[in-house]
């Protein structure tokens, strides 16, 4: 049967569509989403969610002249396939396929890149600025945020702002009451308040079908409208109304699925100068009932039968290791039981850290924070200071938000806070905005830090044990995205000395050091080198900070060149940390160093996406090789 669907590919052909056409389209658009995302997986709640936003803000808006910035960009699936990307979405993040966030190098639709949360507003208001700055005054500027977004500093920052200058800008704040896990906070309660108080929403439907009327007769009535909106609002609405007291006119709640209301209200919103919050309530997973009804299990699930909704797993014949989020997970427990001063901190990322598991055993010693990295680290700096120990779980990505509150709040005071950052190194699907490969570079220039990488899961363990152990000060375990190596991982803790690496295997000539889990793979490199006879060394450095000197002093006195690895951009990283050992000490030797080039990696699997940087097995076995002077069997 021929669709709606089949012949859009831009925004102007949908708004060549009458409006009563829209909700079959915004059907045939799920339709798509769940299909094509049942194969190839992505965010696929969130995306769900916002079809009849997407469909109605690009049928009242003259995109890409107005400017659409989506908050994280998460939810821009069937924004992408509305603006010329339907068929490449069959490829999204994939490697080579277009990137799973918006991104303005790939469309022009895409207003800002995104993939962080929180930074819509700042950027909308930006926009139109500029636009204000040039004379347009016909743009629109408009971004998307969640409620959980709107949790975020930036947001409320970029909101202050916006309320002094009175800028022509739109916020649609799509309210879902969900993060990835539950919203958490006083804003979330209230919005969930503002929603369902009666008396409120009876005097704004009111204040609404009256503006509405009045609007039908046209541009005339628009001072009309403003100062019965001033008068009133000013005396009723504005005291009771965070969004009105930072100046901005609220408008809402409405229901975010009904897409005719939606196009009316943003055509209405566009007539109305200065800042304005369009506050609409949907639901995450909308139209696929497993997902509706266990919406942070598909935030971003993995294949699925897009019938029955059950989940595909890959065959599996032997019983899978854990992942390394669960190890730090499990341990913690183990750990608190253990030290009572022991808390864990998260903002927003319960599930993806797995301190979800110790929130369910000892609720009250877990705090997610909402999305706010910064306040996250602070807050863990005033329990530091008050005696408390804070495992502050932040993807090594996420961190980067919270730099200065790392060295002025923690670093600086020498408080014992531990930071594990999730997710280091290259993250694969999500792409550039979430690689955690830049952590090893500014965590290791801050004085009083210590900054370690496990080889794997014991070893995971045993720094944790180590950090939490008395006068450690600020303590950073950076581990990656994925499965560790053993199905058998609880071992009993063994404290492991601050800034003591370990020898893998001695050998001769050349040796390779290596940081974190990548130098198992390292190891396996060098296997294969024994097996051909080739015996070099190979080292765990364990820490980035401080260094294992004197197992530096015994590589550089022994062997003749050095190979660092590592899972974390090559400039200033920890192979740059070796060469200024070696500087500082008169070593001159050939060093080659592995890991991530100076420049932003795409998205792919994590194994495309090493060998594409020139850092997995094959790569370091041929350039051994060649260091060797052997002529390598690859080229
Ligand atoms: C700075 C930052 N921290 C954490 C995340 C991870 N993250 C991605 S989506 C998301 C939840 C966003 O919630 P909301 O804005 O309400 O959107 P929803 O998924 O509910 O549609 C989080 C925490 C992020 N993208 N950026």
């Amino acid at each position: 049967m021929h669709k709606l669907l089949d012949d859009i590919d831009y925004p102007s052909d949908l708004r060549k569509l009458s409006i009563e056409q829209l909700p079959q389209l915004c059907q045939e658009v799920r339709d798509y989403l769940i299909d094509v995302m049942s194969e190839n997986p992505g965010h696929f709640g969130a995306s769900l969610g916002v079809v009849e936003l997407t469909v109605a803000l690009h049928y009242a808006l003259n995109t890409p002249h107005d400017k659409l910035v989506w908050d994280v960009g998460h939810q821009a699936y069937s924004h992408k396939i509305l603006t010329g990307r339907k068929k490449e979405f069959k490829n999204n993040r994939k490697y080579g396929g277009i990137s799973g966030f918006p991104k303005p190098s790939e469309s022009e639709y895409d207003a800002f890149g995104v993939g962080h949360s929180s930074t819509s507003i700042s950027a909308a208001l930006g926009m139109a600025i500029s636009a204000a700055l040039r004379g347009d005054k016909t743009m629109q500027s408009v971004a998307v945020i969640g409620d959980g977004s709107l949790t975020g500093g930036m947001a409320f920052e970029a909101m202050n702002h916006a309320g002094e200058i009175q800028p022509n800008i739109i916020i649609v704040v799509n309210d879902n009451h969900m993060a990835i896990d539950a919203n958490v906070g006083a804003l979330n309660q209230y919005l969930v308040d503002i929603t369902t108080s009666k008396t409120y929403n009876k005097l704004k439907e009111d204040v609404w079908q009256f503006l509405g009327k009045m609007s039908r007769f046209g541009p005339n009535t628009q001072t009309l409208i403003q100062n019965i909106e001033n008068g009133l609002k000013a005396i009723v609405l504005r005291q009771s109304n965070l969004f009105e007291s930072l100046n901005f006119r609220y408008f809402g709640p409405i229901d975010g699925h009904d897409v005719v209301r939606l196009v009316k209200t943003i055509e209405d919103l566009k007539k109305i100068p200065g800042p304005k919050i369009l506050h609409c309530i949907t639901m995450k997973g909308k139209g696929f009932k497993p997902a509706e009804e266990s919406q942070t299990m598909w935030h971003a699930p993995g294949r699925f039968n897009k019938v029955t909704g059950e989940l595909i797993k890959d065959v599996q014949l032997k019983p899978q290791p854990p992942r390394y989020q669960d190890v730090f997970g499990l341990t913690i427990i183990e750990l608190a039981r253990m030290n009572d001063k022991i808390v864990g901190v998260t903002p927003a990322m319960a599930s993806g850290c797995s301190l979800n598991l110790m929130m369910e055993q000892m609720p009250g010693r877990v705090f997610d924070v909402g999305i706010a990295e910064q306040h996250a680290v602070t807050f863990s700096a005033g329990l530091a200071i008050s005696g408390s120990l804070p495992f502050c779980n932040i993807y090594s990505t996420f961190m980067q938000r919270a730099y200065d509150q790392v060295i002025h709040d923690v670093a600086l005071q020498n408080l014992n806070v531990v930071f594990c950052l999730d997710r280091a190194g290259l993250v694969g699907a999500d792409g550039a905005t979430h690689h955690g490969t830049l952590d090893i570079n500014f965590m290791r220039a801050i004085p009083n830090m210590t900054v370690a990488s496990p080889l794997n899961e014991v070893e995971l363990r045993n720094l944790m044990y180590t950090a939490q152990l008395p006068g450690k000060g600020p303590f950073v375990i950076r581990y990656p995205r994925g499965n560790v190596e053993n199905v058998e991982w609880v071992k009993p803790f063994e404290e492991i000395p601050v800034g003591k690496g370990q020898t893998l295997r001695e050998g001769e000539k050349l040796a390779i050091i290596s940081l974190g889990p990548v130098g198992n793979k390292v190891a396996k490199t060098c296997d294969k080198l024994a097996a051909e006879g080739i015996n070099i060394g190979h080292f765990d450095a364990r820490f980035v900070k401080p260094l294992d000197e004197g197992m530096l002093h015994h590589i550089l006195s022994k062997y003749d060149s050095i190979v660092t690895v590592e899972d974390g951009n090559i400039k200033g990283g920890f192979g740059s940390a070796v060469i200024e050992f070696m500087a500082d000490n008169n070593y001159c030797k050939p060093v080659k160093r592995f890991g991530i080039p100076d420049r932003f990696v795409e998205h792919g699997t994590q194994d495309q996406l090493q060998l594409e940087c020139g850092f997995d097995k094959e790569c370091i076995y041929c350039t051994i090789k060649k260091m060797l002077g052997l002529t390598p069997s690859c080229q």
